[in-house]
């Protein structure tokens, strides 16, 4: 039996353990990136691990959720990053250079090559052929410091494009297609891997889009080949002798195949408030639109700027709502204005943003109470957009322009014939707002700049034999990390500052949650099905830990915040039987004995007497992390006993 692409890599790079599927093994990491929001707690951890220098051959930091600047925060934190950056060897990309997923494509993704980012959106790499994967911040601090990243061995799914899409469907509607059919689960514990004839009329872009927004799946990631295709975006990136040709072999022995056909897809949306909840644009019918908004790691590219500024050429936007536009990097942003079409843009009345994330994730263009917002983002969770009420719909540059043509969801096939696009042959490259890290020695002695926004990290001690104390919150199943960690302008410059952080955990679902929590010193959260999906802010499980939770009692985990809740000491666990979850309510005063963590475990509810059966997935070295408090305190006791 032949090998698909994602195991050919994981076996050029495995450390540790063999391709057994659900089985732990460590691969080891060529790249790692991470963004502002989580790269300030990245880089405190990666100091406080102790290593003079990254030993990953590539480390970028990226500034592109911060970028509203309303006070000190975000700007120290920039200062922060920047002088970390050079002090340890890591690229830093200035604000104002892009999204960093856009960016690592166009400049340093490669094809066979593994990358690690502090953002779930890492997998966008994969439309160049990078296995690439998105974890908590710890973990990309680890990545950094040399230590191999452990996963499960993923099934890896096959899916099958054939044909080629017809006018106006574009590369977005195919990854709404696969949530379409598997929804926001249907991904956990699997690779999407794309094959078949289909796969050679996508452009490197098209492919970043499916990889980026199979990350609603609950995948671990998604990957393309690398083929001509391939080859020519790296070449119009001036960087062709990074090319590799990387194909599945014949019968690469998928664990299941999907099969899409290109030629009878049609425009899609994700509805109000699930990725997965899709249906087409005509289905969902003529809904008045208030704010539609392009951009954000998911269609931000020159070819979807593009598509935008064809259909809007010499009109005006709908006078009901309006259009905002964020393109993914300056080097959209310079096509674009060398070819007219920003022109045809602002003219048509388009409010141009920053080459930032923005109202992705609620940084500004909150749309008005009770608004529709139809975006080209990957995301619509409740209150995400920074309106609590507002009602987001998912879609391509295509739909979004015309929506914000005729001011209600509308499906372009509606406008007549699709505008013909003319692509640049290659990209205008510029890569001055790439700072490199200081040589050594003067590195050694840099200063590195730490504002009042910098909190010191808070440390945890081992966990006890025994955990006991209050049910504090007991939520549905979905529960989002926007859910248990806000972001939005208001929390997201606190991300550097735990203690200001924490008061605002679970705050749109119980605003008393983080003052009863410490009130009661600490306590247990139940949870559905799917905790913890989304992002892989660990402030998540960071926050949550300071304010004492011990553990997290659910039906199934996401698979990043399952890695994060580990890795900050919180132990999480699953009901043996899922009817157990109905027995337990706020307020119960319960016990937990975790002993070793081997095996399972009981849980007492001393308020009603009863007992449930408690499971979980932790191999011997989660195991052994978590009664250590969590990684960090383990790490380093590891890497001083290498000496
Ligand atoms: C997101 O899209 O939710 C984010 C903001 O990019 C997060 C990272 C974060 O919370 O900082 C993600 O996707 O991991
Ligand atoms: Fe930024 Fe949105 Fe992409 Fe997250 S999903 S990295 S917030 S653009």
């Amino acid at each position: 039996m032949g090998s698909s692409v994602t195991r050919k890599i994981i076996e050029q790079h495995l450390v540790e353990g063999e391709w057994v599927a659900g089985r732990e093994i460590a691969v080891r990491i060529d790249q790692t990136l991470t963004q502002d929001a989580t790269g300030t707690m990245a880089y405190l951890q990666f100091e406080a691990i102790g290593i003079s220098r990254v030993k990953a051959e590539l480390s970028v930091s990226y500034v592109d959720h911060n970028t509203l600047q309303s006070d000190f925060k975000n700007a120290d934190d920039h200062n922060y990053l920047r002088t970390v950056a050079a002090r340890y060897g890591i690229v830093f990309s200035r604000p104002g250079n892009g999204i960093c997923h856009q960016l690592h494509l166009e400049r340093f993704a490669r094809p066979g090559r593994t990358l690690i980012g502090s953002d779930s959106h890492t997998p966008t790499a994969g439309g160049i052929g990078s296995l690439a994967m998105g974890a908590g911040g710890l973990d990309v601090a680890c990545a950094m410091a040399g230590e191999p990243f452990r996963i499960k061995v993923p099934l890896v799914v096959g899916v099958k494009l054939s044909g080629k899409l017809p006018a106006w469907v574009s590369a977005k509607d195919i990854i709404l297609e696969l949530l379409r059919r598997v929804d926001v689960t249907g991904g956990v514990g699997k690779v999407f891997e794309y094959f078949g004839p289909g796969v050679r009329t996508l452009s490197v872009p098209d492919r970043a889009t499916i990889t980026n927004m199979g990350t609603e799946t609950g995948a671990t990631t998604s990957i393309f080949p690398s083929d001509g295709v391939t080859k020519a975006f790296l070449k119009a990136q001036g960087r062709e002798d990074h090319w590799v040709r990387l194909q599945a072999d014949w019968r690469p022995g998928f664990d299941e195949v999907i099969e899409i056909d290109l030629d009878r897809l049609e425009p899609l949306a994700a509805s109000p408030h699930s990725p997965g909840a899709v249906k087409t644009v005509r289905e969902i019918g003529r809904v008045p639109v208030h704010q539609v908004c392009i951009g954000s790691c998911t269609n931000s590219s020159v070819k979807d700027l593009k598509v935008a500024a064809a259909v809007l050429k010499g009109k005006t936007i709908a006078e009901s709502l309006h259009l905002t536009i964020n393109p993914g990097s300056r080097q959209v942003v310079e096509h674009l204005a060398d070819s007219g079409d920003l022109r045809d843009l602002v003219a048509a009345g388009a409010r141009i943003l920053e080459n930032a994330c923005g109202p992705c994730i609620g940084m500004g263009a909150a749309p008005p109470s009770g608004a529709v917002s139809v975006r080209t983002f990957n995301r619509n969770f409740e209150g995400r957009s920074g309106t609590k009420d507002a009602s987001v719909y998912l879609v391509s540059p295509e739909v979004a322009a015309a929506t914000a043509l005729t001011g209600v969801l509308t499906d372009p096939r509606d406008l007549g014939d699709a505008p013909k696009l003319k692509l640049p042959k290659r990209f205008f490259i510029n890569d001055n707002l790439f700072i490199p890290p200081l040589d050594e020695p003067v590195a050694a002695n840099a200063t590195i700049l730490r504002g009042p926004n910098i909190a010191p990290l808070p440390a945890f001690p081992p966990l006890p034999d025994m955990l006991d104390g209050q049910v504090l919150l007991k939520v549905a199943d979905n529960i989002t990390t926007d859910h248990i960690m806000p972001a939005g302008a208001k929390v997201l410059p606190l991300r550097s500052n735990i203690p200001e952080i924490s008061k605002y955990v679970f705050e749109a679902v119980d605003p008393t949650f983080a003052q009863r929590a410490k009130a009661a010193g600490g306590g247990f959260i139940i949870g559905g099905d799917n905790y913890g999906q989304g992002s892989s802010r660990e402030h998540a499980a960071l926050a949550p830990k300071y304010l004492g939770v011990k553990a997290v009692i659910v039906r199934s985990f996401a698979r990043i915040h399952l890695a994060n809740l580990i890795n900050f000491g919180i132990v999480p666990l699953t009901f043996k039987n899922p009817a157990d979850y109905d027995s337990l309510e706020p307020g119960d005063d319960i016990q937990v004995r975790i002993g070793d963590l081997q095996g399972r475990t009981v849980l007492r509810n001393v308020t009603d007497g009863t007992e449930a059966e408690l499971v979980h997935t932790l191999s011997p070295l989660d195991a052994q992390i978590l009664k250590a408090g969590g990684k960090l305190p383990w790490i380093k006791a590891q890497i001083e006993a290498r000496g």
